[in-house]
């Protein structure tokens, strides 16, 4: 979980990375300080008595090798990445010949009704919003399909992957062969797409989603997937669907990964005892007790509590927050019941849901047993829309059939 939420919170936030080069600095910032630590201390004389010569030679020699680490490490990767000045470029998903040997399926959703053809190996964690999300959308749609619960410290089950994030599907082709596809929005639009019109395979429809680079504001390059929110109908668009629907659809889908997702950490990790709660909730609801040993389990939520705890408040000043983090949760439910009251349908999509209602949805299930969550449903509309959709994603939803079973089982199904 500690990876896990420097995941979401981060990941949705895109600026935050504690990756290898921030890491560097910190430690080249650390050995520098030492080092100036320690001349300071020789000059006041005080070495002698506090610090014996071999230890400054130690810290001075432990700074040298840091430093000059550090930058070989950097310059070479600079180096090595002649397109880091590159813009668009596209790379088409990944296609694996094999499924991955050492790869453990956790459980499977098995629906004798689902007509869709597809087998889907979803990776994630299970309080991941995105992977609720795509999970809330697999289910509503009652199609079968297989989950790999990724441990979000150690992330064994990924290590055969260049992409480290979930959610990740792989989607079997017509010759065998695995489609990988990453991020949220894009394995919902191309199941959708694949559901839409069977003629084509889904490999196929794959090559309509590719990643592609993009400079932020801040001049970092970044990944993104192309036509994420975009269902691929080709010539065969709904007739129900007016370009008003799609257009819509399209607004809150942005909405959930944009806005709704950044407000779930400030307010679920907000105090110590929050975070620890919250991440009690994560081993319950993700199973962790019986998909994980026992010291595995408990790494993940205090390492996770305390990394989320620290992280929250950076998020909280990255997204302008003010201290009363509940105030923006509920004005951004107030916002989505509002529209729907305008609308004056039961769900965003209608009669029936959406993908905007299983998006926004799935982002809110992700925190459905905390605090947050309860305080939530005191403040604001957001109960009836929610458990409505709740219902029938559930009815929908295929029979659980376990498969690795590590631990002592903590919840009766
Ligand atoms: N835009 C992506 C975001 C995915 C994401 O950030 N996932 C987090 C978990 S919720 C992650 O895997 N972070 C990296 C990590 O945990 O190491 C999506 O919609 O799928």
């Amino acid at each position: 979980m500690l990876s896990f939420r420097l995941l979401t919170a981060l990941s949705a936030t895109r600026s935050y990375s504690l990756n290898s080069q921030n890491l560097r600095f910190v430690e080249f910032t650390i050995a520098r300080r030492n080092f100036s630590n320690a001349l300071k201390e020789v000059k006041s004389g005080s070495s002698t008595k506090k610090s014996p010569n071999g230890t400054f030679k130690l810290t001075l020699l432990g700074a040298c090798i840091g430093a000059v680490a550090g930058s070989t490490y950097t310059l070479y990767t600079r180096i090595c990445d002649k397109n880091s000045h590159k813009e668009h470029e596209r790379t088409p998903p990944k296609v694996i010949e094999y499924f991955p040997a050492d790869v453990r399926i956790t459980k499977r959703f098995i629906n004798p009704n689902d007509t869709s053809g597809l087998d889907i190996v979803l990776f994630q964690y299970q309080t991941c919003p995105f992977c609720c999300k795509v999970r809330a959308y697999l289910d509503y749609m009652g199609i079968s399909y297989s989950v790999v619960e990724v441990d979000a410290v150690l992330r064994q089950d990924i290590r055969w992957s260049d992409v480290k994030k979930v959610p990740m599907v792989l989607i079997r082709q017509q010759d065998g062969k695995y489609v990988q596809m990453t991020d949220s929005s894009a394995i919902i639009s191309l199941v959708a797409s694949s559901l839409h019109d069977k003629r084509m395979d889904v490999g196929e429809l794959a090559q309509f989603y590719p990643q592609i680079s993009y400079f932020d504001d801040d001049g970092k390059k970044r990944q993104d997937i192309l036509n994420k929110y975009f269902l691929m109908y080709q010539d065969r668009t709904p007739k129900n669907m007016t370009r008003e629907i799609e257009e819509n659809e399209r607004k809150w889908r942005t909405w959930a990964d944009n806005h709704l997702v950044h407000l779930i950490s400030p307010n679920c990790y907000q105090t110590f005892d929050e975070a620890l709660e919250t991440f009690e909730w994560f081993a319950l609801a993700g199973e962790w007790d019986i998909h994980f040993p026992k010291w595995e389990r408990d790494l993940m939520v205090y390492c996770g509590a305390t990394a989320m705890w620290v992280i929250a408040k950076i998020l909280k000043r990255r997204h302008q927050l003010t201290d009363d983090v509940r105030s923006h949760m509920y004005d951004a439910l107030n916002k989505w019941t509002a529209d729907l009251k305008k609308q004056n349908t039961k769900f965003m999509g209608g009669k029936k849901p959406g993908l905007a209602d299983l998006s926004v949805f799935g982002v809110l299930s992700s925190m459905e047993g905390c605090q947050t969550f309860k305080d939530c449903l005191q403040n604001t509309n957001i109960g009836k829309w929610f458990y409505d959709v709740k219902e029938l994603v559930q009815q929908n939803r295929g029979k659980l059939h376990r498969e690795r079973i590590v631990g002592v089982p903590a919840l009766a199904q």
